[in-house]
């Protein structure tokens, strides 16, 4: 059975208490690799080599950095497929979506932050013959990256490709449940001739391996996408450590759909915005809020294509929705269903697990599900249940929408759906959400501020705003003769 390694010092190492953990393929229940069990000496032994690393490679050009940067992006595109047949394996996601939105996002990661470092500039606030004040931004020095399981090499990238290019050294750790690509990158990494311990990559579960990256006092920073509760935790432990901090929490995100917008396209995005990637994204929408006298045309639509979404093999071109990530992951989204059934929600489509044929006779399969008849402050409609559930609700008003898009902890993302330009605006402006999205889902520009508001995250990461992050400010005055 393969046995995944760990990569320090620009080697790939066994973990040094030669303990391993089980990986699971979500289609088929079965294990089909090992990953190391990291523990303190592990994590020690990739930030020293880190910290050896770092003043070589903070010296470096930014063109240099960056050109390294650009030839790891371009053998992820060469091993584009090789990728995402491993990230649907490790994930249990369609290959078409590993192989159209993950690998190439990937890529596209280090390309971006490659280049973006060499546009990178700094502030000056001259005072007209008194001082010249101007701005130094040094690299933090070797930082942590902690990624989930949902996107996996997609977001393990964009946090890396960021602190390397500023002249960071990191260490890296990418979720347990989904440790596969990151693997692979690391061999990538050795191919493209990145100097040794510039990053490192430790394998291992959260509270052993996550715990004694966010715990080394030597980890300057800790960029972490993952659960609210995790993110709490790692705030706790690493505040008074005066680390900074970059938190990429969950989501409950609204989609509101008003009388006067394009019906056919809100309802084609809306499918995907509800059940991409089984619903496993922070940015689906999952409280779907539509005018009265369109709610019986969307209903019906919507159920029409929720039909049309097939249920199968991740690795089969046809599959629309593959397995959820776990059995864990699987038994909370269904008892979400359970306590739906409680609260009083009607089921419209979906509700049950998935039993297939053949090899994936005991994967994570569950139907698309459709709920309504739920008051906007029932649990189901402000828990994040992170799968392929949602509800629909009908209101009234434009004030009532923005009421219930508001009422729930988090503030990571929103979908309006309006003709009505003014409409658009004043609501986006609204909503407590730090991404809003008129008239479509998912479009990404990377040079845009992404995260957000209240439980979903502190923080920004995206274009300079992840430049910033991963740099410390100095602020230098000459005095003018
Ligand atoms: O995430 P965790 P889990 C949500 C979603 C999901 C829930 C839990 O609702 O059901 O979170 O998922 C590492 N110190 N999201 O349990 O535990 C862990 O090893 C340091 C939303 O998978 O937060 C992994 O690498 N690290 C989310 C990473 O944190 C620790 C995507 C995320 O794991 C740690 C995924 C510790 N003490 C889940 N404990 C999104 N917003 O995209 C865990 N980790």
């Amino acid at each position: 059975m393969l046995k995944l390694q760990n990569y320090i010092n620009g080697q790939l190492v066994p973990p040094a208490a030669g303990r391993y953990l089980d990986n699971i393929e979500p289609a088929t229940g079965q294990v089909y690799s090992l990953l190391p069990d990291s523990n303190t000496q592990d994590v020690a032994a990739a930030v020293a080599a880190a910290e050896a690393a770092l003043p070589a490679w903070r010296a470096l050009p930014a063109e240099e950095r960056g050109r390294l940067l650009v030839r790891i992006s371009e053998l992820i595109e060469r091993e584009l497929e090789p990728l995402a047949q491993a990230e649907s394996k490790d994930n249990g996601k369609p290959v078409s979506l590993a192989r159209t939105v993950d690998i190439p996002r990937a890529a596209s990661n280090f390309a971006f932050f490659g280049t973006a470092a060499q546009h990178f500039a700094s502030e000056t606030h001259f005072q007209e013959g008194v001082a010249l004040n101007y701005t130094v931004r040094h690299p933090l020095g070797v930082v942590g990256c902690i990624s989930p399981w949902n996107l996996p090499l997609y977001l393990f990238t964009w946090k890396i490709a960021p602190a390397l290019a500023v002249g960071c050294c990191v260490v890296a750790k990418p979720s347990e449940i989904t440790p596969h690509t990151a693997f692979l990158l690391s061999e990538l990494c050795i191919e493209a001739g990145l100097p040794a311990g510039v990053l490192n990559i430790v394998h291992g579960a959260g509270p052993g391996t996550g715990q004694a990256i966010i715990e080394h006092p030597a980890i300057k920073a800790i960029s972490f996408t993952g659960g609210t509760k995790t993110g709490e935790h790692i705030a706790r432990t690493a505040a008074p450590m005066f680390k900074k901090l970059s938190l990429e929490l969950g989501g409950k995100n609204p989609n509101l759909i008003f009388a006067d917008c394009d019906l056919t396209e809100a309802v084609n995005i809306s499918i995907r915005s509800s059940f991409a990637n089984q619903g496993q994204i922070c940015l689906c929408g999952s409280r779907i809020f539509i005018e009265r006298s369109i709610y019986e045309p969307f209903k019906a639509a919507f159920l029409e294509r929720v039909a049309g979404l097939t249920v199968g093999d991740p690795l089969e071109a046809g599959s629309r929705q593959g397995a959820l990530v776990s059995e864990a992951h699987l038994l909370k989204v269904l008892s979400y269903i359970e306590l739906a059934h409680e609260e009083g929600g009607t089921l419209l489509a979906g509700g049950k697990r998935v039993h297939l044929e053949g090899r994936c006779a005991n994967g994570f399969f569950l139907e698309p599900t459709v709920f309504e008849g739920l008051t906007p402050e029932c649990r189901v409609n402000k828990e994040e249940i992170f799968g392929p559930v949602v509800t629909l609700t009908p209101f009234d008003t434009e004030e009532e929408a923005i009421t219930w898009a508001n009422g729930t902890d988090y503030g990571l993302a929103a979908t309006i759906w309006t003709r009505d330009l003014n409409r658009a605006h004043r609501v986006a402006h609204a909503l407590h959400s730090g991404i809003v999205w008129i008239n479509t889902w998912l479009h990404r520009d990377l040079r845009t501020p992404f995260g957000g508001m209240k439980n979903s995250g502190v923080g920004r990461e995206g274009g300079l705003e992840a430049l910033r992050f991963f740099t410390e400010p100095q602020s230098i005055t000459l005095k003018l003769g």
